[in-house]
């Protein structure tokens, strides 16, 4: 119908129809950028999954070919699960896979496969050899829950990568493999981690800089003594994705995280809907990038109606915050040549105590909207529940974006109806320092507030927070917020918090959404800078 056309994200990585997942095994190769996903053939739900497989020269342009890897052999007959690719240190590429090999439970072995033709840039065809699977759960492994194999990394002669897994009924662990020749594989017995929280899905390991600088590094730099670790966990039961810094060490085989509290999962890559996240390195452009897919929050019934399910957020830049507490992400700048020529901006425009501001000029259903706000004075912000000074999605449920505040709730309405019957607030809110928390630091809340996003009244609308590890005592923050149809993808203070949502809206579509900056809270604040461009599609969607 038309409404759910209006709903296609227009730059968002999407399939033309049916289900998709996970992303899978990133890398560049030979000129192209390689993307793999769990998908569904045949339907836009979950289910007879396969990996598709799509190129691009610019991670924005995708060509979709053919299918790369799908049931065929003993040990992947009955799906074929998430992986990873790795580089051989001969330059060739292989990828590692989850598959399911009996048709009444999920029991999971790791498969290898290879390119048929090391020349094709494209990568079409994938040989599985004879020898699979290559890695099987033994020694008292649960095999229900024994998947998602990373890329691995190299030193002193051997392979490493982890495996995802669940000890007992409750604790979450990434076993090491390691391997000389990539396919004899043996366990090292302790866990490179583990943590109370459930069956960790698709881990991911790799290192970052130190010194603030934001290029990446290949997953085989291990030893330096200016390089910290990120270990990535996506957890099955709370569906987010979780990680710590810390210290991988390559002689036990094991990671301590920086913060022993890090295990209470406070950061997470993004505070919305992403999940099953995976990075790479790009050699090009010497950085690391982030996938992550976003689900559909409407019904499943929808979602067959509309014929296909599941998008990837936008590929994010990450390395470490100069403070070494936290990752900072970014769209690939590569995003910014979709932006039309002529952008709309405000310049220091205050926003009263409970005023809007409609931004006009742009066709924002399909936008990148950027903003600096100043807040000229802390003095009136509200002072922060202690009992809910750690919880930012609960703190952000009883105080949403039309709760008055002190300083805030100033940000976004996104996708707004003429009326307003409709619109998506993304915005922060300030508190003063809670009693309860070792700082003075007044706690800047960054939300996403999606209860009037539609009139549809079957959806899940779930308010997502995160807290920004900002210093907002020097009166400056930032947003940017990437609209596209059916997700509002939004980055806090330069990275430091991110939030995407799914949103539905029947009226504010197309050329019916609207723009504005809102203030709720009894303090003006300013918009120093606000520029807002809109997006053209790419000129190629895997075939849109
Ligand atoms: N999705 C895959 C699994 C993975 C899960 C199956 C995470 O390999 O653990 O489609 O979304």
């Amino acid at each position: 119908s038309i409404l759910d056309a209006e709903l296609s994200t227009g730059y968002h990585f999407r399939p033309i129809k049916n289900w998709i997942n996970d992303p899978n095994a990133p890398m560049y190769y030979k000129g192209w950028y390689h993307f793999f996903y769990q998908y569904n053939p045949k339907g836009a739900v979950w289910g007879n999954i396969v990996w598709a497989h799509s190129v691009s020269r610019d991670l924005i342009n995708w060509v979709a070919l053919e299918t790369a890897i799908q049931p065929s052999i003993k040990s992947d007959k009955y799906g074929c699960w998430s992986g990873s690719a790795t580089i051989l240190r001969d330059g060739t590429p292989v990828i590692m896979y989850t598959g399911i090999d009996r048709a009444d439970i999920n029991y999971e072995v790791q498969n290898i496969a290879f390119p048929k033709n090391k020349s094709d840039p494209l990568l079409r065809e994938w040989v599985k050899p004879r020898s699979n699977p290559i890695i099987v759960p033994e020694g008292g492994i649960n095999a229900t829950q024994f998947r998602d194999p990373t890329t691995a990394w190299y030193a002193d002669g051997h392979w490493r990568l982890l495996i995802g897994a669940l000890s007992g009924a409750s604790r979450g662990v990434a076993y090491v493999y390691r391997s000389r020749d990539f396919m004899r594989w043996t366990r090292v017995r302790k866990p490179l981690h583990s943590a109370p929280t459930g069956m960790w899905e698709c881990p991911d390991l790799y290192p970052v800089t130190v010194d603030g600088r934001q290029n990446g590094l290949d997953t085989s730099v291990t030893s330096s003594p200016r390089v910290k670790h990120v270990l990535k966990n996506s957890l099955d039961l709370r569906r987010y994705d979780y990680y710590t810094v810390g210290t991988y060490n390559r002689k036990t085989e094991r990671y301590v995280p920086d913060n022993p509290a890090g295990d209470e999962h406070h950061l997470r890559y993004d505070y919305g809907n992403f999940y099953a996240s995976k990075t790479f390195y790009d050699p090009i452009k010497r950085r690391r990038i982030l996938w992550g897919w976003a689900n559909e929050s409407d019904t499943a019934v929808d979602d067959v109606a509309k014929g296909w399910a599941g998008i990837q957020a936008i590929p994010r830049k990450v390395w470490l915050d100069p403070s070494g507490r936290q990752l900072m992400q970014w769209p690939v700048e590569e995003l910014e040549a979709l932006r039309a020529k002529k952008p709309v901006s405000l310049k220091d425009r205050v926003v009263k105590r409970g005023e809007h501001v409609e931004v006009t000029g742009l066709r924002s259903s399909q936008a990148d909207v950027e903003v600096s706000f100043e807040v000229p004075s802390l003095e009136g912000a509200e002072a922060l529940d202690p009992a809910l000074a750690n919880d930012a999605q609960k703190l952000c449920s009883v105080r949403g974006a039309d709760v008055e505040g002190g300083v805030g709730p100033f940000g976004l309405w996104v996708l707004a109806s003429s009326k307003l019957e409709e619109k998506t607030a993304v915005f922060f809110r300030v508190f003063k320092a809670a009693r309860n928390i070792n700082s003075t630091k007044p706690v800047v809340l960054m939300c996403s507030d999606p209860t009037t996003s539609s009139l549809n009244p079957n959806l899940y609308k779930p308010t997502f927070a995160g807290f920004v590890d900002t210093d907002i005592a020097k009166g400056k923050i930032s947003l940017r917020s990437l609209i596209d149809r059916s997700v509002v993808e939004s980055f806090g203070a330069g990275g430091r918090t991110c939030i995407l949502s799914r949103v539905y809206p029947t009226l504010a579509l197309g050329k019916n959404a609207h723009l504005h900056v809102f203030n709720n809270g009894k303090v003006d604040i300013k918009v120093s800078q606000l520029t807002a461009w809109e997006m053209k599609k790419p000129a190629l969607m895997n075939g849109a």
